[in-house]
């Protein structure tokens, strides 16, 4: 049975994004080739990263969904090859059934669902079947359509509320206690001052929804904005300039109780979660 406290129980945890996606915003088409793939996602383990997500369906905005035949072909062959070569868990990002099962009976540990099993209801029993841990996240709308003019009269408590329902509905289906977390799904359905609202009321939503939360602010656009709104350049900084960015929310966030942060460059935020305990260490030491 899969337990968060076992992966993000005496530090937050840093899990490294491996997308095998021609289309990915950050990375599409470097790692869609499997060799590539398992090669970057070996890099992580060696960086320091916790777990691995491997993706097979970009949820960039505007992204069109995947075939499951395609999708299958992309993640099943990277996770089989990589249960074998690294011994952190693995996780799968999908929101189908079909591919959580074959993903788990390949050896990941981990479904990470960004419809928190509104998209494919079975994929809640697949999950708990194989007692796997379960990724909750909040989205609003559809990859599709879900920046056209997201709306929201308290961002914080809504997604609180949205999250705390989907962790109870994951557990009403057999998923083990210590298995869900729940991650506010920052850029999805979101405008600039929504992420921003987020990230100021994390605190706030690690109390509302009792199970460990996981964030992902890597490389997203609002980094590219708000240090262009902060720099008084009118262009958003691109995707290649945007790790420092992230690096100051993996900071942000862990601070404020995430206990578990998604991100691209792993080195850097392995480093800094691994600094911020040896500082509390300190820091109550001294008191
Ligand atoms: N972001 C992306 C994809 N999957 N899953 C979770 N739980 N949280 C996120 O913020 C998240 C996610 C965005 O795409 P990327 O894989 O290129 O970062």
């Amino acid at each position: 049975m899969f337990e968060w406290e076992r992966v993000c129980g005496a530090r937050a945890a840093v899990m490294g994004v491996v997308n095998v996606t021609p289309d990915s915003f950050s990375d599409g088409g470097r790692f869609l080739d499997p060799d590539a793939a398992v090669a970057h996602a070996i890099d992580l383990a060696d960086a320091g990263a916790d777990l691995l997500d491997v993706g097979g369906e970009s949820t960039r905005p505007g992204a069109a969904p995947v075939p499951v035949e395609e999708e299958h072909s992309r993640v099943v062959p990277v996770i089989e090859r990589l249960v074998a070569a690294v011994d952190v868990p693995i996780s799968v990002d999908t929101t189908k059934a079909d591919i959580a099962r074959t993903a788990l009976a390949a050896g990941a540990s981990i479904v990470n669902d960004v419809s928190a099993g509104r998209l494919d209801a079975d994929i809640l029993a697949v999950t708990a079947a194989a007692g796997a841990g379960y990724v909750v996240m909040h989205m609003q709308g559809e990859p599709r359509t879900m920046q056209a003019d997201p709306r929201y009269d308290d961002v914080v408590a809504e997604v609180g509320d949205f999250l705390a329902e989907r962790v109870d509905v994951a557990l009403a289906a057999g998923i083990g206690p210590g298995a869900v977390a729940a991650d506010p799904g920052i850029g999805f359905g979101k405008t600039v001052d929504h992420n921003l609202q987020l990230l100021a009321g994390l605190p706030g939503l690690v109390e509302r929804v009792h199970v460990p939360v996981m964030v992902g602010t890597s490389r997203k656009t609002f980094i590219g904005k708000l240090l262009a709104r902060a720099s008084g350049v009118p262009e958003a900084l691109p995707v290649d300039q945007r790790d420092e960015g992230t690096l100051a929310t993996v900071v942000w966030a862990v601070e404020r109780g995430a206990s578990i942060v998604r991100v691209h460059d792993v080195r850097p935020a392995a480093h800094a979660v691994r600094l911020l305990d040896v500082l509390h260490t300190a820091e109550t030491g001294a008191a």
